[in-house]
C-alpha cells in the first residue's frame, strides 16, 4: 500500500476569519500533503473578534483518537496549533507516543503583541511549554518565545537577546526554532535557530498586520519540513508568500479581522 506524504493537523476549527484549520488544510493540501484533522475546539470565529462562541472538543478527543488507533492510521508528521483546553495536552502527548511521527511541528499558539489570547489560561501556557519539548520544529512569535522561556515581554529585544532565548528553548530538546514577528523599526524579521546556528532575516513590514498570518507561516514550514526543504529556504518562501498575500489583502481592502486572502496566491505553493 502506498500513501502520499501525510500529516495529522491538531488545531481548532474557526468558522470565520481564516486562521488555524481553515488555513492549514488548504495550504498543506496545495503542498501535496494528505491531511488528517484533529479538532481541538470549534469556534464561530477567531478570538480577535469582539465576541465568539467556543465549543471545547476535549471531551471527545479520546474516543476520536482511539478510532484512529483501531484503524491503524499512520502519518509522517504532526502539526499542532491552537488548543482548546489544558487537558488536551495529555491527549496530544499520547498521540506522539502512539503514532511515532517522524516530524513534529508545534506552533505554540498562546498570544501575540505581548498579550495572551483570552481563552488561554496560565496553566495551558505551562503545558504548552511541555508540549514544545516534543517538537522537531517550533514556530513561536516573540510573545510566545517569552512565555516559553519565562522572559518578560518587550517590543524591542535585540538580536542577541532573541538568540539567548532560542538557546534556552533549545536546551529542552527542540532542534529547529523559527521566531516570527521580530520588530525592528519599519522592518520585521524571522529568526532561524538550528543546531546552535542563528540568523535573523528581515523584510519591509507590510501593514496592517492581520490575524492568521502565523498560521499561514507555520503551515508552509510544516509542509516544507515534511519535504525536507532546508529551513532558511522555507522561511524565505513563507515570508515572501505572506508579504504577497498581505499586499493583495490591502489592495482588495479586505477587513483586518478577515485575515489574509491567501487563496489568491495558493498556486505559488504547488
Ligand atoms: O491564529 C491563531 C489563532 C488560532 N485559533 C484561534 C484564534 C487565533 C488567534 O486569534 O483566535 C481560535
Amino acid at each position: 500500500m502506498k500513501r502520499q506524504t501525510s500529516i495529522a493537523i491538531v488545531n481548532d476549527i474557526s468558522g470565520f476569519g481564516r486562521c488555524s484549520i481553515t488555513v492549514a488544510l488548504p495550504i498543506l493540501s496545495a503542498m501535496k500533503i494528505q491531511c488528517g484533522l484533529v479538532p481541538t475546539a470549534i469556534l464561530s470565529n477567531h478570538t480577535e473578534f469582539p465576541d465568539y462562541f467556543l465549543l471545547d472538543f476535549t471531551p471527545y478527543l479520546k474516543d476520536y483518537l482511539e478510532k484512529w488507533n483501531t484503524l491503524a492510521l499512520s502519518f509522517d508528521g504532526l502539526y499542532t496549533g491552537f488548543l482548546g483546553s489544558q487537558k488536551q495536552l495529555a491527549a496530544i502527548t499520547g498521540m506522539i507516543d502512539c503514532f511515532s511521527f517522524s516530524k513534529r511541528i508545534i506552533d505554540p499558539v498562546m498570544g501575540d503583541h505581548g498579550v495572551i489570547y483570552p481563552s488561554y489560561t496560565n496553566e495551558m501556557c505551562r503545558s504548552m511549554k511541555h508540549l514544545v519539548t516534543h517538537a522537531t520544529l517550533t514556530t513561536p512569535n516573540v510573545t510566545e518565545l517569552c512565555l516559553l522561556t519565562d522572559t518578560p515581554y518587550r517590543k524591542d529585544f535585540t538580536a542577541d537577546e532573541i538568540f539567548v532565548m532560542c538557546k534556552k528553548l533549545a536546551q529542552t530538546g527542540v532542534g529547529q526554532i523559527v521566531v516570527t514577528g521580530i520588530e525592528q523599526g519599519d522592518r520585521i524579521g524571522n529568526a532561524i535557530y538550528e543546531h546552535g546556528q542563528f540568523e535573523i532575516l528581515y523584510h519591509t513590514r507590510i501593514l496592517p498586520l492581520r490575524p492568521g498570518t502565523g498560521d499561514v507561516f507555520a503551515s508552509i514550514l510544516a509542509g516544507d519540513s515534511l519535504h525536507d526543504v532546508p529551513l532558511s529556504e522555507s522561511v524565505k518562501k513563507a515570508s515572501a508568500f505572506i508579504r504577497t498575500c498581505l499586499t493583495t489583502s490591502a489592495s482588495m481592502e479586505i477587513p483586518i479581522h478577515d485575515g489574509v486572502c491567501f487563496e489568491e496566491h495558493l498556486h505559488l505553493l504547488y
